[in-house]
C-alpha cells in the first residue's frame, strides 16, 4: 500500500470507530429504510416522495438539525463513497441518492426492495 493510500485507509479506521458511525450504523440496523436527509434539499423530498408512494416507512434522519452533521456526512462518505443528501438505506445497504430511488420507484423496483425488510405500511400505519 502506498504513502497515500494508507494514509486515507488510517482516516476511514478513524471516521469508522466515531460516535457518529456507530449513529450511523444503528439507525441503518434498526430501521428497514432510513433516509439520511437535510430539510432543504430538493434531492431528499424526490426520495421521500417515492418512499411514500410505495407506502414504505422509514426513518429520516434531518442532519441540519445536528450538530455532527458534518461528521456524520464523514461517515456516509466512508460507507458509500458519496457525501452528499439523501442517502437511502434499505435492508442494510445503501441504495443511493434521491435520483436512483426515484428511477427504482420508476422501474418498479423500490416498493419490492422495501418489502423485503418488512417495511411497507400496514392498514391504519
Ligand atoms: N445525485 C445526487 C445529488 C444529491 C445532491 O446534490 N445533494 C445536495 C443537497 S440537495 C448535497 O448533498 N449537497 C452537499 C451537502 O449538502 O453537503 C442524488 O441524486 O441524490
Amino acid at each position: 500500500m502506498g504513502g497515500n493510500q494508507s494514509m486515507e485507509k488510517a482516516r476511514k479506521d478513524v471516521i469508522m470507530n466515531s460516535q457518529a458511525a456507530q449513529f450511523v450504523q444503528d439507525k441503518v440496523k434498526d430501521n428497514c429504510v432510513t433516509v439520511f436527509s437535510k430539510s432543504s434539499c430538493p434531492y431528499c423530498k424526490i426520495a421521500k416522495r417515492c418512499l411514500d408512494d410505495v407506502g414504505a416507512k422509514y426513518e429520516s434522519v434531518e442532519l441540519s438539525d445536528r450538530e455532527d452533521m458534518s461528521d456524520i456526512q464523514d461517515v456516509l462518505q466512508a460507507m458509500t463513497g458519496e457525501r452528499t443528501v439523501p442517502q437511502v438505506f434499505i435492508n442494510g445497504s445503501c441504495i443511493g441518492g434521491g435520483a436512483t430511488t426515484k428511477m427504482l420507484h420508476q422501474e418498479g423496483r423500490l416498493r419490492n426492495l422495501v418489502q423485503e425488510c418488512g417495511g411497507i405500511r400496514q392498514d391504519g400505519e
